[in-house]
């Protein structure tokens, strides 16, 4: 029996990484929650089974989950179960890996100063640096969170943390493949509870993807459908700039409109239209050779983002906007020109300055920094600075 000791046990890595290691069999899963108690605690009293309510296609008992392990509860554990792991895989967000906007580690961030002065440790790459530093079989680390080159992202991020906790890494033994993910997966709500007949059902769509760098330094679960390739990177690109872009656009414009949902916003046709703009222009700064597949991608994903029953919320899109704008717009318009993407920032910006002239904290890592944006001088400039996106302020101010 293969070892995955998985980081971030939310509804996304329960409708993704467990369900392609449930088909494959043969391996089991312990989970850790960095803060949060609320996964273990609902799935201790179930075994830690749960159901995935497929939309169209019913109930999935998962049942590949052994154990969850809570950080706040004790470092010691988790070092010791991941001693055991063939595969340490994190699905952390965006924010979980502490990186400023130049994609480096953040040295200055509380939470790594927290690990790297010796405090219980508290972060994903506190862990891994801590772990590696004392291992000496292989190992695969595998990032499954929506980042462009995310498992290259995180190994720097380890060396740079190991570098200045002084602590020696032998690099041969590890591995860290990068990876595209991609299911759409909404918080669990009261209906889905009732009609799954389980309190920590996960509801998801019908399509999954999971497009994977061929790079594993010990066994791996024979996931099906998954697709293993020399370099994630054109597929990370047209994921996160078409999909993920026009999710943030849809949230920002959407929630700014009166609309709640995915659904609704896409249903409507001035909404429809400029969201098919931006997956073109964000599909015209991909690379060629995947430039033809851009508009049967785009035609997908308006079904897909028109499920009614999936009944996605825009908020939940919205949050942590400093940690994924970079990725979902910025990094679009550096590639090339882009209105409807320009526009979306703009979006952005002025759902931030609604949220804090009524007095809301943002839910974002960043949101201090963005109420003072929002007050200063020049609230757009400070706001791109936020972001690091003040090298665009032409392209997106006009
Ligand atoms: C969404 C993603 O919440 C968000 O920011 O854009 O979670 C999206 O649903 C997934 O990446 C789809 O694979």
């Amino acid at each position: 029996m293969g070892r995955i000791v998985h980081f971030g046990l939310g509804n996304f890595a329960r409708a993704h990484l467990l369900d392609y290691t449930s088909d494959a069999g043969g391996w089991d899963v312990i989970g850790v929650s960095l803060r949060s108690t609320s996964a273990r605690d609902g799935l201790a009293p179930q075994h830690f089974n749960y159901t995935l309510n497929v939309q169209g296609k019913g109930l999935k008992s998962i049942q590949v989950l052994v154990d969850i392990l809570v950080a706040s509860e004790g470092p010691e554990a988790i070092l010791g179960a991941m001693h055991c792991a063939d595969i340490i895989s994190a699905t952390v967000t965006e924010k979980g890996y502490h990186l400023g906007a130049d994609n480096k580690l953040d040295l200055r961030d509380p939470a790594i100063i927290s690990d790297l002065n010796g405090n219980p440790l508290q972060t994903l790459i506190g862990f891994i640096a801590h772990h590696l530093a004392a291992r000496c079989s292989p190992v695969t680390i595998l990032s499954c969170d929506n980042r462009v080159e995310n498992g290259t992202r995180l190994q720097q991020a380890v060396a740079s943390f190991a570098q200045a906790a002084g602590l020696k890494i032998n690099w041969d033994n590890v591995r860290f493949p990068n990876a595209m993910v991609d299911r759409i997966t909404p918080a669990t709500t009261d209906a889905i509870r009732v009609s799954s007949a389980d309190p920590m059902a996960v509801p998801t769509e019908a399509f999954r993807e999971w497009v994977l760098e061929d790079n594993f330094a010990a066994p791996r679960p024979n996931w099906p459908d998954v697709q293993f390739v020399q370099d994630v990177r054109p597929h990370e690109l047209r994921k996160l700039r078409i999909l993920n872009g026009a999710h943030s656009f849809l949230a920002y414009a959407g929630l700014a409109q009166g609309y709640s949902y995915v659904h609704e916003a896409i249903a409507d046709p001035y909404m429809r239209r400029r969201t098919k703009q931006l997956m073109m222009e964000a599909g015209a700064t991909l690379p060629s050779d995947m430039r033809d597949q851009v508009p049967d991608y785009a035609n997908a994903l308006l079904v897909r983002f028109g499920n009614v029953e999936l009944a996605h919320r825009l908020d939940q899109i919205a949050m942590d906007g400093s940690q994924k704008l970079p990725y979902r717009f910025l990094e679009t318009l550096r590639a090339g020109r882009g209105p409807i993407v320009a526009e979306a920032v703009r979006s952005w910006m002025e759902f931030c300055r609604v949220q804090t002239d009524q007095g809301r904290a943002l839910n974002d890592p960043k949101a201090l920094d963005i109420a003072r944006a929002v007050r200063s001088k020049n609230p757009k400039i400070a706001l791109l600075e936020v972001i690091g996106g003040a090298d665009l302020a032409a392209l997106i101010l006009g």
